[in-house]
């Protein structure tokens, strides 16, 4: 078909090759936490569940409906004054996502609350104003780039109680100035991440749906070229921005906007050729939603580590990275199933890791036994099978 002349396009070629990329396709197994101040409701307010009235427990600072507590938002938007995680230790988490085989992990900066985990200096809804005080971002980043665990932010454009945030495109000359001053903020915190965390590797974003940011492209795309520039090598998803029709994740003509496609959430790909031969990640839930701490799963089907293994290999046998949420509670502390679950994939990993690393996608009729991946041609492949229902799953290298 006829190729569009789309001029807010991608701007980085389909197929990156240089070491920062190269390193991403291998990874395999990523970490995914999303913490904050939605993090000490937990889904519920005193012993009532949001599960009715939320969305999603990140999202419980929209709780409306019979089941809302009176007067909720204003409830919500005052939590960080009794945010104060006297268990957090950044150490701690960042071992335990060593153990479980973890090779990056992607960290909520900002959800949607618009409160920010790091001291920036453009907004005075940040840590700094807490209980807690310190830079939470700079204690995770410290601690699991120690570990050897690369860093990803996670950011979310849209902001709930930004008085400057519209959803709808701008129309009045009032409404204009707010949101360029929106969007001048949104630059300033990005490059303050970028100034004050040069060890990170990447952007996670998120937020960016609504018809405001849709048609700032033009903007969008010179931010994107202007975090590139100052961060070479840095690596950004599709979800970042669109082109000047509006196509998200992929421009026009079908070509990935970004390094890396960031659709598949809480699903997979059934098919490798769906994925067009780009780089891409899936983040998974434990839970069937609800990337925030949830202190009640009671009731809800939770995924096994053995659903979580099969999904694993199914996500790297198609050239993916499997990225596992963890919501740690008000004090900084994994619920408790997180633990049972990050301990039983690191036991498998330590025998099977060689499957998952690095490995590439193998062009063979799929198995109806688990999934193939493959290294280096010539050295054979690996036969993956999940065994249905025990924890030592068996692998065998099948020399080719
Ligand atoms: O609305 C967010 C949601 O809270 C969560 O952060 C997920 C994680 O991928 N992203 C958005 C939903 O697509």
């Amino acid at each position: 078909t006829e190729k569009k002349e789309v001029k807010y396009g991608t701007l980085t070629p389909k197929h990156r090759t240089d070491p920062a990329m190269e390193k991403f396709r291998d990874y395999g197994l990523g970490q995914f936490i999303h913490w904050g101040l939605y993090a000490i409701p937990g889904n519920e307010w005193e012993g009532v569940s949001a599960r009715k009235g939320a969305a999603a427990s990140e999202w419980i600072r929209t709780w409306s409906g019979e089941t809302a507590p009176k007067g909720w938002k204003k409830t919500y938007d005052n939590l960080y004054k009794k945010f104060d995680p006297k268990d957090f230790d950044a150490n701690a988490w960042a071992k335990q996502a060593k153990d479980m085989g973890a090779k990056y992990m992607i960290f909520t900066t900002k959800q949607h609350d618009g409160f920010a985990l790091w001291p920036t200096k453009y907004s005075d809804y940040n840590i700094t104003k807490s209980p807690y005080k310190k830079d939470i971002v700079k204690e995770v980043v410290d601690a699991y780039t120690a570990q050897g665990i690369d860093v990803y932010l996670y950011f979310s454009v849209l902001e709930w109680n930004n008085p400057d945030y519209l959803t709808k495109e701008p129309q009045t000359e009032e409404e204009k100035k707010k949101y360029n001053k929106f969007l001048q903020y949104t630059k300033n915190q990005l490059m303050e991440l970028l100034d004050l965390y040069p060890e990170i590797k990447g952007f996670w974003f998120d937020g960016t749906w609504d018809q405001s940011w849709v048609k700032a492209y033009d903007f969008t795309y010179n931010l994107e070229k202007e975090l590139r520039a100052k961060h070479p090598g840095l690596i950004i998803g599709s979800r970042f921005r669109n082109d000047e029709f509006g196509k998200r994740h992929f421009d026009s003509n079908g070509e990935i906007l970004g390094d890396y496609e960031q659709g598949w959430e809480r699903k997979l790909p059934q098919e490798y050729e769906w994925l067009d031969g780009n780089d891409w990640d899936a983040v998974m839930t434990i839970p069937p939603n609800g990337w925030g701490y949830m202190k009640d799963w009671s009731g809800l089907y939770t995924k096994t580590t053995d659903d979580l293994l099969d999904m694993l290999m199914q996500t790297v046998s198609m050239n993916g990275n499997f990225v596992l949420n963890f919501g740690p509670d008000g004090n900084g502390l994994m619920h408790p199933e997180e633990d049972i679950i990050a301990k039983e994939l690191g036991d498998w990993m330590k025998v099977n890791a060689e499957a998952v690393y690095g490995v590439r996608h193998v062009d063979l009729p799929k198995t109806k036994l688990g999934y193939y991946t493959q290294k280096d041609k010539n050295l054979g492949l690996y036969h993956i099978y999940i065994s249905v229902n025990i924890r030592s799953n068996q692998f065998l290298r099948v020399c080719g």
